[in-house]
């Protein structure tokens, strides 16, 4: 039987920053074109502000293979684009019945998922929330404080990421400020039959 060398490394649980750094995908809010509702607003802070970052993913590279698991941090800074709160892309894992645990870090956040018949689910979470994402539901970020939401992600090896059928048909809900407080409404852009 092929063995797998063990290994630590270290996390940050102030900033959920994993160290020793080997891989960060940053998304900035040119990766992010018709992610958020209000497209305008995003090319304008575009143009106005310059190329904002957005999130960034601490990965660990682990085998993509049955048996192991994957981890990283996901760092989300606070600000809006419009009146949406940022938030990550959102994904299906390819293989849809892995799950996932998230475990929040610093910052405050909303989880939101939803499933391919349409179904949606939020949980709140803050420092020590550990949220379960069932096997089967697409599921995104969003940082709905003033500070930077970070947690610890923990999935399937073999999970994989289909980022194509949420770009399709997005979801249901989005979250935005309003009246100061962070609120779901009904996404104008949701398309579930696409
Ligand atoms: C991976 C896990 C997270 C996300 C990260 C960014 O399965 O769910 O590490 O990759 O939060 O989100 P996204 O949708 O841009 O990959
Ligand atoms: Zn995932």
């Amino acid at each position: 039987m092929q063995t797998f060398e063990s290994f630590s490394k270290q996390l940050d649980l102030q900033t959920g920053v994993l160290e020793p750094v080997e891989c960060v995908i940053q998304r900035r809010l040119s990766d992010m074109r018709n992610i958020y509702i209000d497209e305008e607003a995003r090319e304008r802070i575009e143009r106005e502000e310059g190329d904002r970052l957005i999130y960034e993913v601490f990965v660990t590279k682990l085998p993509e293979k049955e048996g192991h698991l994957s981890y990283g941090t996901t760092i989300i800074y606070p600000g809006c684009v419009g009146e949406e709160f940022h938030i990550t892309k959102g994904h299906f894992h390819k293989l849809r019945n892995r799950a996932e645990v998230y475990i929040g870090i610093s910052g405050e956040g909303c989880l939101i998922m939803q499933s391919e018949d349409g179904s949606f689910r939020s949980l709140k979470m803050k420092r020590g929330t550990v949220a379960y994402v069932p096997p089967n539901w697409a599921h995104r970020t969003g940082n709905i404080g003033n500070e930077p939401f970070s947690f610890f992600a923990i999935w399937p090896g073999d999970a994989g990421h289909d980022y194509g059928a949420i770009e399709r048909s997005s979801f249901a809900k989005v979250l935005v400020v309003r009246g100061g407080q962070a609120v779901l409404i009904d996404n104008p852009k949701y398309a579930q039959d696409k």
